[in-house]
């Protein structure tokens, strides 16, 4: 625990993204960009990302606070979908979620960061193979399966800010990205970061 404090401090993550790149201003692109603290299972939108596992039939975490509130259905739909790898996503309704949709992706156990980068790609993708405007994303991997919450932080804006980099076709149709985090501590890391990988000025 001690470690993993340090390792986030947010001096520490400055410096990190200040070596790794330096991010140009983008107003477009903050303009679709939040952050929130809140139950993700709470939020009327048209999708929400599920921190799942393999088999995708629920666990705990967000995984079972989703499949709590959304009902049986949803875990008669991922049923039939037949699991889920690690690094990849799969879609389903909302069932009795304000959210039309849940995206589940599989995070990997453990800092294995390509496959947690593959999580949040695939999960885009996923959103506009759909269609979808808006989409939420829990902090994939930080919990039971033990990702340091600050490299999965800067994991997942260095993506994402990449993503929208490179899927600039979808962009008008892109209504919002949310971060939603639950707990403080990732709270303090995205607000550390966000600003670093999408600066306001
Ligand atoms: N809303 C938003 N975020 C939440 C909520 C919520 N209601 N509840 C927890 N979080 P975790 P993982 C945050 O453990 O590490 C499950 O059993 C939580 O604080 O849910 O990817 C699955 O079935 C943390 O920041 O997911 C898998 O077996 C983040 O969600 C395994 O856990 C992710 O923590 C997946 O582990």
């Amino acid at each position: 625990q001690a470690y993993e404090e340090r390792s986030f401090s947010p001096r520490n993550l400055k410096r990190a993204a200040n070596l790794t790149r330096k991010y140009e201003h983008n107003e477009e692109f903050n303009k679709k960009i939040s952050l929130i603290q809140a139950d993700i299972t709470k939020l009327r939108i048209d999708a929400i990302v599920n921190a799942a596992n393999e088999t995708l039939l629920g666990g705990g975490g967000v995984d079972g606070a989703i499949h709590s509130a959304a009902g049986p259905g949803l875990r008669k739909e991922c049923w039939d979908l037949n699991g889920c790898d690690t690094g990849d996503a799969k879609i389903t309704g909302g069932h009795d979620l304000p959210s039309k949709h849940v995206i589940h992706t599989v995070g990997p156990v453990g800092e294995k960061p390509g496959l947690l980068r593959s999580a949040y790609v695939r999960s885009m993708n996923v959103m506009c193979e759909n269609n979808l405007k808006s989409i939420a994303f829990s902090n994939i991997s930080t919990g039971v399966y033990g990702y340091p919450r600050g490299k999965a932080g800067q994991l997942a804006l260095d993506t994402i800010r990449k993503w929208l980099e490179e899927n600039s076709e979808y962009f008008d149709k892109l209504d919002r990205i949310i971060f939603c985090v639950f707990e403080d501590e990732n709270k303090d890391v995205y607000e550390t970061l966000l600003p670093l990988y999408f600066p306001p000025s």
